[in-house]
């Protein structure tokens, strides 16, 4: 049988020592993947709660604890991070010089033609989110910004906001049908996390171009995930959230708070596929910015949760890697259900790693 060694992240992070306990991993990936039924789990010891939540069954005790303390645990393996995997984030760039991403983040394209500097910090919230060293889920990915959103240029010309969207997923599809050929590729998922209502496709005037690109992502095998919305209403009413009753293959994320509840802000209903947390959720912003750190909520933050742990997921189940139908299947499959606060409308299924039974908590 093989000996893993300590996990050069757990030596980055300070964490406590790394135990091995067996986990079950599906049978085709194991024998693909693993000598033996063994691999060393993780403990990051640092995390914050929304870490602690989607890697295992129970609901987080904060014993007096704020939720934007970094003392919850987080758990995940070698296989669930992420490695190789292609993270496309369509927003506004992301600060790619932040140390807690390594090397691993790089800006590819702004529909702006500028000088591909994030000046927001929303991209770069959501690239923390999903694999940051501290804040990420997946924490080896390879993130690239598409910046089709900027601060400095007028958003109010509805027409030239749907344009730089659906320009920026179809530079991120040309992307992937390039990369797909290439050795070692593991496969890419597309994080949406924005939405905007109806009125605003109408006034644009060419509501269907953003949707056909869309399907085009899922035809040609990248996982697309997508922000429910923060409009306090009907998901199917906010877009691209709304399209996934078109598009079967889009991954609708609505947001809970740190008692299970459904976030008070986040849009509900029908077109939610999952939540995940989105309250009080800390990640990194622009390095200037408060010392590059954020505390936010969001289903912009509860999509990039889904991100990651899809991007976990693609190191386990190889089959998937380009299978986003099959991909959304295992992810509601696994999640755990009828446990959420507020969700009658729909959705009410958790996000959840599958990192079996939860982490010792001590309390003195
Ligand atoms: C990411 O994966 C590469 C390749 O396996 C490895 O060399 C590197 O140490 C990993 N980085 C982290 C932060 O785990
Ligand atoms: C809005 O943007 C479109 C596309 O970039 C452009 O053709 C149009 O002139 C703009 N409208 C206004 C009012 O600036
Ligand atoms: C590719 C594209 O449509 N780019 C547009 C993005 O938005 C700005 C205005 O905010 C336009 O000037 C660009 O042409």
């Amino acid at each position: 049988m093989k000996t893993f060694t300590f996990s050069p992240i757990a030596l980055l992070l300070s964490l406590p020592a790394v135990f091995t306990m067996p986990i079950t991993v599906s049978p085709r990936a194991a024998s693909k993947l693993l000598p033996c039924s063994k691999v060393n789990v993780i403990e990051q010891g640092t995390a914050p709660w929304s870490l602690q939540r989607i890697s295992g069954t129970a609901p987080v005790t904060q014993n007096g604890r704020p939720t934007d303390e970094l003392s919850y645990k987080y758990r995940y393996t070698e296989l669930d991070d992420g490695e190789g995997v292609e993270v496309y984030i369509v927003d506004t760039g992301i600060d790619t010089e932040h140390p807690e991403f390594g090397r691993r983040a790089r800006n590819a394209i702004s529909t702006f033609n500028d000088d591909l500097e994030e000046n927001s910090g929303h991209g770069t919230q959501i690239a923390g989110a999903i694999g940051s060293l501290h804040y990420g889920v997946a924490k080896n990915v390879s993130l690239i910004g598409i910046k089709v959103f900027s601060p400095l240029f007028d958003s109010k010309n509805s027409t030239a906001l749907i344009a730089n969207i659906t320009s920026g997923v179809e530079s991120a599809i040309l992307m992937h049908n390039a990369r797909k050929a290439a050795k070692g590729f593991k496969g890419s998922i597309m994080n949406l996390g924005f939405g905007f209502p109806k009125e605003l496709f109408d006034a644009a005037g060419n509501s269907d171009a953003l949707k056909k690109m869309l399907e085009k992502a899922i035809q040609s095998g990248m996982h697309v995930t997508v922000a429910a919305g923060d409009r306090k209403r009907d998901a199917c009413t906010d877009f691209p959230a709304g399209y996934v009753k078109d598009i079967p293959g889009l991954i609708v994320v609505g947001a809970t708070d740190v008692f299970d509840k459904r976030l008070e802000t986040a849009d509900f209903g029908p077109c939610i596929d999952l939540h995940a947390p989105g309250g009080n959720i800390v990640s990194t912003t622009l390095r200037g910015v408060n010392g590059g750190v954020k505390v936010d909520s969001g289903t912009f933050l509860s999509a990039a949760l889904v991100t990651g742990v899809i991007a976990g997921e693609m190191g386990k189940n190889i089959n998937l890697r380009t299978d986003p139908v099959g991909m959304k299947r295992l992810i509601k499959d696994k999640a755990l259900k009828g446990i959420l606060g507020g969700v009658e409308a729909g959705g009410d299924l958790l996000v959840y790693t599958g990192m079996p039974g939860n982490p010792i908590e001590e309390f003195v």
